[in-house]
């Protein structure tokens, strides 16, 4: 099960809060290579970096590509390693496809944190494999929140009829562990049918068609799971589209400022909204923890907030919207 370990690390943090940077010691740069750059989600991260860059005197490097791609993102990752930071948090693209661009970073001493998404197996610093040398992986419990999706998808459509996943392409550690934790709780619900995953490239309108294909292909379809930002968003307009508003319950993973309307329209069911905020706030900790010669936990889980039209107005689920 995933390890709680915030308490430790903040302990570790305590020592050197203040101040803030002592005169003679180094200025780190910390880089932040997000999974793309125009996500609210990695933009709500970089907020939280960017708070604890400045309660620690981090210079802190924001540098991602446009679309959720390794074909874009290894470049990016190529020009950081040139400009030799003090550390790297990543939230790789593809957890195979990025283990060798990663590697050079380590092999160059720079230390390797990744956020949200992780490589190989996402189990580090065991000395096994051949992607455990990040040190840490600072997250959401994905498999977690692919069985509350499940859970509440299966209440709102009583525990009967046809769903699918939303779904970005195969390979992201996230996205395929939210469908292994929506798939597996489906597993209790032997009444409710999961058709095959609809794979959109994290593009919405891509998104939006499939769910009218699916529903064209299934009239008798009640449910589908948006397993990322974009996946959910395009299948709650193809929803609103195919004009089945409430008879199609939509569950959304992420919680860009839209939601909001959404949920008070009856569009979207329920969100689960990750705090985005928080990985980027403790990958920059953690990192610093690292380079001023604290250990650190080579996993941290960060939590989830279910925003539904009950809570959608409270001040304390609202501040977990993403930024724009
Ligand atoms: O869901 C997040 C992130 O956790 C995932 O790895 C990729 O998609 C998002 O950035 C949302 O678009």
């Amino acid at each position: 099960k995933f390890v709680i370990a915030l308490a430790a690390i903040a302990i570790g943090a305590s020592s050197f809060l203040t101040p803030a940077v002592a005169q003679d010691q180094k200025k780190f740069t910390i880089a932040l290579i997000p999974g793309l750059t125009t996500d609210a989600f990695y933009i709500t991260m970089r907020k939280g970096a960017q708070a604890a860059a400045d309660a620690l005197g981090v210079d802190l490097v924001f540098q991602g590509a446009p679309d959720f791609n390794p074909v874009t993102q290894v470049p990016v990752l190529d020009a950081v390693i040139a400009r030799k930071p003090d550390a790297i948090l990543i939230a790789p693209t593809d957890k195979t496809q990025l283990i060798e661009p990663l590697r050079k970073a380590n092999d160059a001493g720079i230390p390797v944190i990744t956020v949200d998404t992780f490589i190989g197996t996402g189990v580090y610093q065991t000395g096994s494999g051949d992607a455990d040398f990040p040190l840490a992986y600072i997250a959401s419990d994905n498999i977690l929140g692919g069985e509350i999706a499940a859970r509440a998808l299966a209440k709102s459509i009583g525990d009967t009829g046809k769903v699918y996943v939303s779904n970005v392409k195969p390979g992201i550690s996230t996205t395929d562990q939210r469908e292994e934790g929506f798939k597996k709780e489906m597993a209790n619900h032997p009444n409710i049918t999961v058709l095959d995953t609809q794979y959109n490239d994290d593009d919405a309108n891509k998104a939006a068609s499939q769910l009218q294909s699916v529903f064209a292909r299934n009239p008798d379809l009640v449910g589908v799971f948006g397993a990322n930002l974009f996946s959910a968003l395009g299948a709650a307009n193809g929803v609103q589209q195919a004009g089945q508003t409430g008879k199609i319950k939509v569950v959304a993973f992420d919680a860009p400022t839209s939601i909001v309307d959404n949920i008070n329209s009856g569009l979207v069911d329920l969100a689960i909204a990750q705090h985005p905020a928080e990985i980027g706030y403790y990958g920059v900790v953690s990192a610093y923890a690292h380079l001023t010669g604290q250990s650190i936990p080579t996993l941290i889980g960060t939590g989830f907030t279910v925003i539904d039209k009950s809570n959608v107005t409270d001040p304390d689920v609202a501040k977990f919207i993403y930024s724009d």
